[in-house]
């Protein structure tokens, strides 16, 4: 059986006091392999490596070769394309159907598009008249942050690792990644894969590990200067309170409970096919996915069975069965979470249209933490889940009459990351889109991603935009340097 490592310095390493911990395959409920648990020891030296590589090799690289190094780490992915596809739908569960379209190749993305950006940046620059008749002239300039750290989910490992990564040491910085416990293969991959473009020691640096212990000694470490996060909310407010220590910077991606809108006037067609991914895909663990549905009421009965229709025909499985749809939740925890939520939404009286327990599997996948699509109707809009993130595959679909009854249902949320708008009406769609509190608002498609543009949320989903030359904004200072001539 393999083991996932540590990847400090350019080493791959096991942990000084020789700790590991399980790493279980959810398609099965199986020992996948046993992971290096890091403390106090591997998070002092992936700091300490990360921060001499600011001043060593990575940090004296030339931008072009830095921007050269990004094109060939995303290059490397790609010829590793099966080991990473592999790799992460055994840690998460999620088929094939799903990895091979959207997760390994915004792996590989994330680094193109932020070397693309790099090479574009454009500095601000300013002249000034002088009180005694000179002029002087302004300019901005950015210098990398510093070592950042990254703590990334389990839901898209490697999409979302990367997403951060990729922007972090396209602007220079060091990183040291703390991924989920429940799915650590990815990043001690790419850790290969920086050895193999040659990327200098230090710059990127992975310690495995726990949120409580590993997370929290990472977001502690005094020589981290800014932390970038997602995953929940209530994380997300104590990694906020660490950065209060030393005054760091952060930047959170959270939670979300994401309305879709989906007017009388839409494209029928259109608007289940998007609503079935954005409830279902990768098992509704996706925090831009969709649970709550608000149908006009003229097809809200349509909508309804189209949808059920459309769930039913969602194939549950293995990973490496191509007609699969549809893996289990992440982990036995997360499947007793989500069915939790399934409980309550009986007991708070629910209509359950589809679902609503453990479907029944075949085999070795009979001890995996499948549930079922499910799809409720008739909860007022106190209800528990309507108000909470499930992070499962279900929505509540609820009506309305007026678009201003909609748009106040929509916004009653403690969240704000994402938002569909399903009407064939242009003008009705950017009146509607302008007036939901949300980071993204999709009219008629969902999850569809031009990595140039700001991505984050508002209000309990987060801080900060990330994206494009956004992303500079926080993994690079900005300072002016003004000289009278
Ligand atoms: O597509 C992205 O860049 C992104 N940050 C997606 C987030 C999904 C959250 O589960």
């Amino acid at each position: 059986m393999n083991k996932v490592q540590h990847y400090i310095n350019g080493q791959f390493l096991d942990s000084s006091c020789g700790e590991f911990f399980d790493n279980i395959n959810p398609m099965n409920g199986q020992l996948l392999n046993k992971v290096a648990l890091g403390r106090e020891d591997e998070v002092n030296a992936a700091v300490a490596a990360a921060k001499a590589a600011l001043t060593g090799e990575w940090g004296q690289m030339k931008l072009n070769d830095r921007i050269a190094m990004m094109y060939e780490i995303a290059e490397e992915i790609d010829r590793r394309f099966d080991d990473f596809l592999e790799a992460e739908c055994l840690d998460t569960g999620k088929p094939y159907s799903i990895a091979r379209h959207i997760d390994i190749p915004r792996g590989a993305a994330n680094f193109k598009v932020f070397a693309d950006t790099m090479k574009a940046v454009a500095d601000e620059a300013y002249r000034m008249d002088t009180p005694d008749g000179k002029i002087a002239m302004n300019y901005s300039m950015r210098k990398p942050k510093g070592v950042i750290a990254v703590i990334s989910p389990w839901n898209l490992p490697l999409l979302l690792m990367t997403w951060k990564v990729g922007p972090a040491m396209a602007c220079g910085n060091t990183v040291v990644v703390k991924p989920s416990q429940v799915t650590p293969s990815t990043t001690s991959l790419l850790g290969e894969v920086m050895s193999k473009v040659g990327v200098p020691a230090g710059a990127y640096n992975v310690v495995q590990g726990k949120g409580s212990i590993t997370g929290n000694l990472l977001t502690a470490h005094k020589d981290v200067d800014a932390i970038t996060f997602t995953g929940e909310t209530k994380t997300g407010e104590m990694i906020m309170n660490a950065c209060s220590k030393g005054v760091r910077d952060v930047s959170l991606e959270l939670g979300g409970k994401n309305p879709a809108i989906v007017f009388a006037d839409c494209d029928m067609d259109k608007a289940v096919h998007e609503t079935t991914r954005s409830c279902f895909a990768n098992s509704g663990q996706v925090c831009l996915g969709t649970e709550r549905v608000y149908v006009q009421r003229p097809i809200f009965d349509e909508f309804v069975s189209r949808l059920k229709e459309s769930a039913l025909k969602l194939k549950l499985g293995i990973h490496n069965d191509d007609s699969v749809d549809m893996g289990p939740v992440v982990s036995k925890t997360h499947q007793d979470t989500v069915l939790k939520y399934y409980d309550i939404a009986k007991k708070e009286g629910a209509n359950i249209v589809l679902g609503g327990g453990v479907p029944k599997m075949e085999g070795e996948l009979a001890n995996g933490f499948f549930v079922e699509p499910t799809i409720w109707t008739g909860l007022p809009e106190d209800a528990t889940v309507v108000k909470e993130e499930v992070f499962g595959p279900c929505c509540h679909i609820a009506p309305f009459d007026s678009e201003e009854e909609v748009i106040k249902m929509a916004n009653d949320t403690d969240y704000g990351l994402a938002s569909t708008i399903f009407t064939e009406n242009l003008d009705k769609a950017h009146r509607v889109a302008s007036q939901i509190d949300s980071g993204i608002v999709w009219i008629n498609s969902w999850f569809l991603r031009d990595l140039r543009t700001p991505f984050g949320g508002m209000k309990g989903s987060g801080i900060g935009r990330e994206g494009g030359h956004h992303s500079l904004e926080f993994y690079t200072e900005l300072k002016n340097v003004c000289i009278k001539m």
